[in-house]
């Protein structure tokens, strides 16, 4: 799978995103990622991408110009990348699939929240166009003309969409066949059925006088789920309510 991250600021991109699993993932190439620097695209001779606003309200915004030809030329790159790939792979011989729409998720806070099911669909895609904003966003008509999808991280206010781009990668990429090896893709489970994860133990089985729950211990597969899964209801009850009432709600058989 193949990101672009469209940003005033490429180099923090690529620090967050090139270490640990990701960066192992980006090492064997189960995924891409490249940082695209929207001040590149500027046609204004002192390389200035931003302007004030109309109307009332303190700020700058980003201009709709940059932001404009930065997409499309992305957009030109994927298109040519694809059809490249099209033609190694059919030596020309048969028709090509029409192509699909290239997603350009606009990173927002007037965005849908981004959830583990977001992930899931945006991990199907074969590419994913992310546009960052900052000061106090992008002009609304260039906006209008590209973006296919506007997506929040959460209800609070950031400096800018890198830091939620970063956390949409990583969230998207875990779930790219290859990028986790089995013992991190356990991991998966936790989130996918709805509930918080159990508490997990390592050794020592006793520290400062605490013992690791005897069932643990008792080799009983069936008791041991059984157990996995009555603490994983206590602790979404305690702390997450409202998943619990959701979890209760699609499980209302037990
Ligand atoms: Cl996507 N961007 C910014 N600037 N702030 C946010 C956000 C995004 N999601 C939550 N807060």
């Amino acid at each position: 799978m193949f990101f672009h991250v469209l940003t005033l600021f490429p180099e923090m991109i690529m620090e967050g995103l090139g270490t640990s699993i990701l960066g192992r993932a980006m090492q064997k190439g189960c995924i891409s990622a490249e940082a695209v620097n929207i001040r590149d695209y500027t046609t204004n001779k002192h390389q200035k991408v931003d302007d004030y606003t109309y109307g009332p309200g303190a700020g700058m915004l980003m201009q709709a110009q940059p932001v404009y030809d930065c997409v499309q030329a992305v957009l030109g790159q994927i298109a040519e990348r694809r059809e490249q790939t099209l033609h190694s792979e059919n030596s020309g011989a048969e028709l090509p699939e029409e192509a699909k729409k290239v997603r350009v998720v606009y990173v927002t806070p007037q965005g849908s929240v981004f959830d583990q099911k977001m992930a899931q669909e945006f991990a199907k895609e074969e590419d994913l166009v992310l546009l960052c904003g900052h000061y106090e966003g992008i002009d609304e008509r260039v906006l209008e003309e590209v973006v296919t999808d506007y997506v929040s991280i959460g209800d609070y206010v950031l400096t800018g969409g890198e830091l939620p781009a970063m956390v949409m990668v990583d969230a998207i990429s875990r779930l790219v066949p290859g990028v986790l090896n089995n013992d991190e893709s356990a991991v998966t489970d936790s989130f996918g059925n709805g509930l918080l994860e159990h508490p997990q133990y390592s050794r020592p089985q006793v520290w400062r006088d605490k013992e690791v729950p005897p069932v643990l211990l008792s080799g009983n597969h069936k008791l041991i789920e059984k157990w996995q899964l009555e603490e994983s209801l206590k602790r979404t009850k305690e702390r997450r309510p409202d998943l619990y009432e959701k979890w209760r709600a699609e499980n209302d058989h037990c």
